[in-house]
């Protein structure tokens, strides 16, 4: 298979320090002869204001399940992102704001940025928002973001970023799960030369919600916004005014809580993924530095939302605990033009680069030449995450971007295992485009087919993790028992992904992608049942079955099949509003691509959807539908592929 063709290690190793070929193999030896030890030297990395003693204390057994990293220890993760590189480098820089337009940016200190993170800190306090306390953050791409979250670490309140492009249902539902009091917020985000009206989301979401007593605005255009006296406060003109640069910390136990991150799942509404404060911190921060090669002062660039774990892993907590200078962009890739990310590169000197496949599709389809107008000298480094990165986009990556000289490094994760498990280790890996490679060094990855058989050698099958890593979730928040349900029955004794994977003669891993009701557009990830609950909420809609399939730019698109109460009739204007319907309860990444209304839709005769065939029709492969005799009327699925045809 050509694809399988290896890109040796390496092609311009001056420019990769820490990891080589021996390094990386002695640590993973280590990691696997004593795992404890090997995850102590990695936590030590971390300032603990009580040294830890116990290690590890795991059971993957349904029965007693329970994750404990470095349980007896005390730390605080917003003191380890900024206060101890204050004495000697207080005026480095941690993070460079570049804003949606191309003519406004900031570099902020780590003395800046610690004394923003107290300030707000003080704030919460003085709001009464307490040690253990929820708070939501629901804030555009901008430093007040990073804050904020630092200052709920800095005060042992559990926050909670909800991704700015949710919708007011979406926040409500995320607020009241977890009954956060407090929200930070600003007062519009600018995106694409467009503002986007934050507070005035927050403000529709809480006519549902009863537990939050403060809210916080951060002006960010001074756009006009309504307050409601007693709850709400500016941050500039109000709230910072009044408060301290300085706050003490908060010791937490290596378990309390850090952060709750909602994501989909297959069923139900979106699960709060809870993590806890020093195994998560301690994992992040040596898989930013070892998969990325890092050193500090190195200028760093993750273009991810910090709605996202990717955000949280890789923008904030994993570069700031290294002392990294983390480049946080407000913008999107194609504004003012596609060029946009490579001339940010150019003006910020850019080394390590971490994006997207669907970024890097859309910004192919525009051509080489506005790649190769930039000059993009400083960068070493470029990384991808998110989705699987097709073939043909990794080798642009690597030929265009990268000039043919750059490793490109393909992380494979997962919000709920909190850092990169399977990546190369630049240095030490031998590329092939499409492929995450290898586990890194402790992490212990295993392939079962369908009954929980161990498949050896080069399989196909199931993606589980055999054994606990410091930056696994601990739990679903308020629902303990669904997180053992969801990961830990499915095959007993294992965590299980949700993905698929084939692994290949080498060893190597490739994920194919969910093998579950997840569907991956843009690299965000979407819940089919998310999708159909908006949809029948709609008083039009009688049923709805929604299914991904191949999409040129978003890896996958929303498939929607829909049926409509008896008297109802299909029209151009409906499909409207079914789509509107969709945008006000989740958010716009959830509209339908494809809307397809039909009479009926193929069930078996228990009248369970077929879905299986839904996929097929979706993905244009009529052939492949498989024994459709199980189903109660067999003709629906030729009315189905007439429609799909006319698509
Ligand atoms: C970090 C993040 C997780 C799902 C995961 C998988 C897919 C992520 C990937 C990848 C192939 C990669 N995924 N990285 N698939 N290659 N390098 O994206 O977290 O939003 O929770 O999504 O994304 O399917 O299960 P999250």
């Amino acid at each position: 298979m050509t694809h399988d063709a290896i890109y040796k290690v390496t092609p311009d190793a001056a420019k990769i320090t820490l990891t080589t070929k021996e390094k990386a193999e002695a640590d993973r030896a280590r990691a696997k002869e004593n795992p404890e030890e090997f995850w102590a030297s990695v936590a030590q990395r971390l300032t603990w204001s009580k040294p830890f003693t116990k290690v590890k204390d795991v059971s993957f057994d349904a029965k007693d399940l329970h994750i404990n990293w470095f349980e007896d220890g005390e730390l605080n993760a917003s003191v380890n992102c900024l206060d101890r590189h204050l004495e000697k480098h207080g005026d480095d820089i941690a993070i460079i704001w570049e804003g949606d337009d191309p003519d406004t940016h900031k570099n902020i200190t780590y003395r800046e940025a610690f004394e923003e993170t107290c300030r707000m800190a003080n704030i919460l306090k003085a709001r009464g928002v307490n040690r253990g306390d929820r708070v939501a953050i629901y804030m555009p791409m901008v430093p007040e973001a990073a804050y904020a979250m630092l200052a709920c670490a800095r005060i042992g309140a559990v926050h909670t970023v909800v991704f700015g492009g949710f919708s007011p249902d979406a926040l409500a539902s995320r607020i009241n799960d977890c009954n956060a009091v407090a929200v930070i917020t600003a007062d519009e985000g600018v995106r694409g030369g467009r503002t986007v009206p934050l507070k005035a989301n927050v403000d529709k979401a809480l006519k549902q919600v009863d537990s939050v007593r403060f809210v916080l605005t951060i002006e960010r255009t001074g756009g006009k916004v309504e307050m409601t006296p007693g709850r709400d406060l500016f941050w500039y003109n109000e709230a910072r005014n009044d408060v301290a640069p300085d706050c003490p910390a908060e010791p937490m136990k290596a378990e309390d809580p850090l952060f709750i991150l909602y994501t989909s799942g297959s069923t139900g509404t979106p699960k709060g993924v809870l993590h806890t404060t020093g195994g998560y911190l301690a994992f992040v921060a040596y898989t930013h530095e070892a998969v990325f090669d890092y050193r500090p002062g190195d200028i760093y660039w993750c273009t991810a939302d910090v709605g996202w774990v990717t955000g949280h892993s890789y923008i904030v907590y994993g570069p700031l605990a290294n002392r990294a200078t983390t480049l946080i962009f407000e913008g999107v890739p194609t504004y003012p033009d596609a060029s946009r990310f490579w001339n940010v590169i150019d003006k910020h000197n850019v080394e390590i680069f971490y994006t997207a496949p669907t970024a890097l599709r859309a910004l192919m389809r525009e051509g080489d030449e506005l790649v190769k107008k930039t000059n993009r000298s400083s960068l070493r480094l470029l990384g991808s995450v998110g989705e699987p990165i097709n073939p043909e986009a990794w080798s642009w990556y690597h030929r265009v971007v990268g000039d043919g000289k750059l490793p490109i490094v393909d992380t494979w994760w997962q919000t709920e295992t909190g850092g990169i498990l399977i990546s190369p280790l630049p240095g030490a890996t031998d590329l092939k485009p499409g492929s995450a490679t290898l586990p890194l060094p402790g992490i212990e990855p295993a392939i079962v087919d369908a009954q929980g058989n161990f498949l050896e050698g080069a399989c196909t099958g199931n993606l589980v993790l055999t054994t606990s890593w410091p930056g696994q979730m601990r739990s679903v928040y308020g629902d303990h028992q669904r997180f053992i349900d969801t990961y830990f029955k499915t095959y007993p004794g294992m965590y299980f992904t949700g993905d698929g994977v084939r692994r290949d003669e080498d060893g190597y891993y490739w994920i194919t992608g969910r093998v579950d009701d997840v569907i991956n557009v843009s690299g965000h990830r979407m819940g089919t049942a998310e999708v159909e609950s908006a949809l029948v909420s709609h008083p039009a809609v009688a049923e709805a079955a929604v299914v991904g399939y191949p999409h040129d730019i978003k890896g996958q698109g929303i498939y929607a099949y829909v049926t409509l109460m008896e008297g109802t009739e299909p029209s151009e204007a409906l499909e409207k509003e079914l789509s509107k319907t969709v945008r006000a309860e989740i958010g716009p990444i959830a509209k339908p691509d494809l809307l397809h209304f039909t009479p009926a839709l193929p069930k078996t005769r228990s009248g369970k959807i077929m879905r299986r065939i839904l996929r097929k029709i979706a993905e244009n492969h009529f052939s492949a539908l498989g024994d459709t005799s199980t189903l109660a009327d067999p003709s629906v699925v030729d009315a189905l592929i007439e429609g799909r045809k006319n698509r």
